[in-house]
């Protein structure tokens, strides 16, 4: 079964409510998507395995902690997830970056592939999909889907808010991802957007509409 983490931090709340608001500008939303992605972050690698390490300190020897095992690599859905990877580079500067782009087929709902560039190695590393929206789920879905296609297993999902039908529809088809989640709003609408939710991400990181 999936973990669902659901964050109640203040600092995101605070931080989403602003993005939400049609008034907050295209450098504000974007400097928010980054530093939401970051608090996000912080909270899905909490269980990440550490291993101890000798080293001195100026005064003594001691046994510090470090990241163990896997390595890690960011795989943004483009073009709404590029600038969440941002943010969470800043955390991980050493994780590679992998990008999936889809777009939606605004008939169908359905995601269509037009891009998937990985690390070489990124069957060995703990993979972190990132994606602002989860709406109908079907281009998280998909995303995942092309990943283990390619033999990567240790996958978690990370997106800003979300809707309960994206929620469901990942979960079922991938019970073995956990999944973060800034918010959980109310609903989908008839075009697939998120209610109450903040309107295109993408649109409103890049000013483009
Ligand atoms: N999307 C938004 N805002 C919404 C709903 C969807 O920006 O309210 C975009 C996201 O950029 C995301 C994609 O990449 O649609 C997710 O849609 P879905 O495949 O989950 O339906």
């Amino acid at each position: 079964m999936s973990k669902v983490i659901i964050m109640d931090h203040p600092l995101i709340q605070h931080k989403i409510g602003i993005m939400r608001r049609k008034t907050t500008s295209t450098k504000e939303f974007r400097d928010l998507v980054s530093e939401v992605a970051m608090l996000i972050c912080y909270e899905a690698t909490r269980e990440l395995p550490l291993a101890d390490i000798e080293i001195e300190t100026p005064l003594v020897k001691t046994i510090a902690h470090e990241i163990a095992g896997k390595k890690l690599c960011i795989v943004p859905i483009l073009r709404a997830g590029l600038h969440m990877a941002d943010g969470i580079l800043n955390l991980i500067p050493n994780a590679k970056v992998g990008h999936i782009g889809l777009y939606r087929n605004e008939e169908t709902l359905e995601p269509v592939e037009y891009f998937c560039k990985l690390p070489v190695d990124a069957d060995e590393r703990e993979i972190f999909v990132v994606d602002p929206m989860l709406a109908t789920g079907g281009s998280a879905s998909a995303a995942i889907t092309l990943l283990k296609n390619k033999g990567i297993s240790k996958i978690h999902f990370l997106c800003l808010i979300a809707a309960p039908e994206g929620v469901k529809r990942l979960t079922e088809l991938h019970p073995d991802v956990d999944v973060y989640i800034g918010a959980l709003d109310e609903r989908l609408n008839e075009h697939g957007y998120i209610l109450p939710g903040l309107g295109d991400a993408g649109d409103r990181i890049y000013g483009t509409k």
